[in-house]
């Protein structure tokens, strides 16, 4: 995958490339190019932004430095904006631009940047929440790092992908490692029996349950099989009987 980058402020992202994102670089699985807008000013005075037309807030990046900036990269595929304008970025959608061969990130600040390059250029807005960042570099990481943990090979143990929070629209449940008691407070019981079957089984209720607990929303898109209705109202049924 080649994933370009167009920034006010490359240097954000280059530290952030290097933990798994650095990994898929090394491996050759994503080749990433930074690039530095404040290189393409049309102006004597190395300036990429201006005051915004009828006023208001703060300064707008200009069309030129963007588009001479775009035209530098050879393929740029789909071209990505991150701005707070954008739709929520989810799981499903890491995992539909993980499939892609291109992919260019133009990260917003400032106050924003000048709709025509949007309307020009620009295939879909993201944003990573409903918050307000100083600008999308941060979001390109987050972003990047999402898509790039799903693609073979990127991380060791392929299966541990399907397994994270958010793969099947529930949560990843609580997990432990030793002591088995630490200071009179036990791993569940089920986790030490060495029964594969019943592990899983209390797996998915336990990853049931802290859906329902902590994301209702979520939970309440999930379509439960009998079984796994079962499971859950066992659960549930323990936990309280822990409390009482
Ligand atoms: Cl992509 N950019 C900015 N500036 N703020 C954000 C965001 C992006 N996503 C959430 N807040």
């Amino acid at each position: 995958m080649n994933i370009n980058v167009i920034s006010v402020f490359p240097e954000i992202l280059e530290s952030s490339f290097k933990g798994l994102t650095g990994k898929a670089i090394e491996k050759n699985i994503a080749k990433l190019k930074l690039i530095d807008l404040k290189e393409f000013s049309n102006n004597d005075y190395g300036s990429i932004d201006d005051a915004p037309y009828g006023g208001g807030e703060g300064m707008v990046l200009g069309i030129e430095p963007l588009e001479k900036s775009l035209n530098t990269i050879e393929k740029p595929g789909h071209v990505i904006c991150l701005t707070p304008q954008g739709t929520v970025f989810n799981q499903t959608k890491a995992v539909d631009l993980s499939k892609l061969k291109d992919l260019t990130f133009v990260c917003g600040r400032y106050e924003g940047i000048d709709q025509r390059f949007i309307d020009n250029y620009v295939d879909e807005e993201i944003s990573i929440g409903d918050y307000v960042l100083s600008g999308g570099e941060i979001a390109a990481s987050v972003v990047i790092d999402a898509i790039l943990r799903n693609i073979d090979d990127v991380i060791g143990n392929k299966h541990s992908v399907y397994r994270d929070s958010h793969s099947e629209g529930k949560l990843k449940g609580h997990v432990y490692t030793r002591p088995s008691d630490h200071q009179g407070k036990k791993v569940p019981e089920i986790l030490l029996s060495g029964d594969h079957k019943k592990v899983n089984e209390w797996k998915l209720a336990n990853s049931l349950w802290v859906t329902k607990e902590k994301r209702p929303d979520l939970f309440k898109q999930l379509q439960l099989s009998e079984k796994e209705m079962i499971l859950l109202r066992q659960y549930g049924d323990f936990v309280k009987k822990k409390h009482d």
